[in-house]
């Protein structure tokens, strides 16, 4: 039987292109995002194996509705991939904006927990799934200014591994996928538009691409049953740790 996935943040950057190599790998996916009409253009070449959900994961409602109410033919859903996360500014704790801060934790670590509040009973219920929540090296290390975006990270991998013990009884896999520099939209959200500021992230070196993170996802979802990729940090070769980037290696 086909496999069904959930994807959130689906609508650009990792999310996208995890729903597209899971489309292109036979999986039905379904995509959640806030702009519905980016979905839409974006997965219709895939037709029916693609139901979009539009809602924001921060409104607590909204997902409970939306995910309570799936068509009976996916409804059982094996695959969660918890990617929905952003980082809003990067600013000293001093100089720290408590909008930033609300966003940060609302999205990255409440919006989580309500998806996962959603889809993980149906999981326990048939004894089997796979949870991959996407974390980030920010997750693992704390950098300068990084503090809020660092602390809803570590609250990830927490999570991360409270689910895999709590849910290891079930048969369920958890894993967790933690990118280091990855070019998308990532650094203009955090840095409000400001894409000179963006672009400068990424200059001198080969940062990951999307593409490279949704290979990985697609290896850990497609193990067999026996083999759990628990916890795996992936960053470009010139970065050596959270604050460390080798700008002048070439690649
Ligand atoms: C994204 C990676 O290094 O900008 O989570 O925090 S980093």
């Amino acid at each position: 039987m086909t496999k069904i996935a959930l994807v959130t943040g689906a609508t650009s950057g990792i999310g996208l292109a995890t729903a597209q190599i899971l489309l292109k790998n036979g999986f039905r996916v379904i995509v959640c995002g806030r702009r519905s009409e980016r979905l839409t253009q974006e997965f219709e070449e895939f037709g029916n194996a693609v139901l979009p959900l539009i809602f924001d994961v921060r409104d607590k409602e909204k997902v409970a509705l939306e995910l309570g109410s799936l068509p009976d033919d996916w409804k059982d859903i094996s695959i969660l991939i918890n990617n929905a996360g952003n980082a809003h500014g990067l600013a000293p704790i001093e100089a720290g904006s408590l909008d930033d801060w609300d966003a940060m934790i609302d999205i990255n670590v409440k919006g989580l927990l309500y998806v996962s509040k959603a889809i993980i009973p149906g999981m326990v219920e048939r004894k089997s799934g796979h949870i991959i929540n996407v974390g980030s090296i920010a997750g693992k290390e704390v950098y300068p200014n990084g503090n809020v975006y660092c602390a809803s990270k570590h609250a990830v991998d927490a999570i991360n591994n409270g689910m895999r013990i709590d849910l290891n009884q079930y048969g369920i896999k958890v894993s967790a996928i933690n990118p280091g520099l990855v070019e998308t939209g990532f650094s203009k959200v955090r840095f409000k538009g400001d894409d000179e500021r963006a672009a400068s992230v990424y200059k001198g070196f080969s940062p990951l691409k999307a593409e490279d993170i949704a290979e990985i996802i697609l290896f850990t979802v497609t193990r067999p049953g026996h083999v759990n990729v628990s916890d795996l940090t992936v960053l470009p070769t010139s970065q050596a740790n959270a604050s460390i980037v080798k700008k002048d290696l070439g690649y």
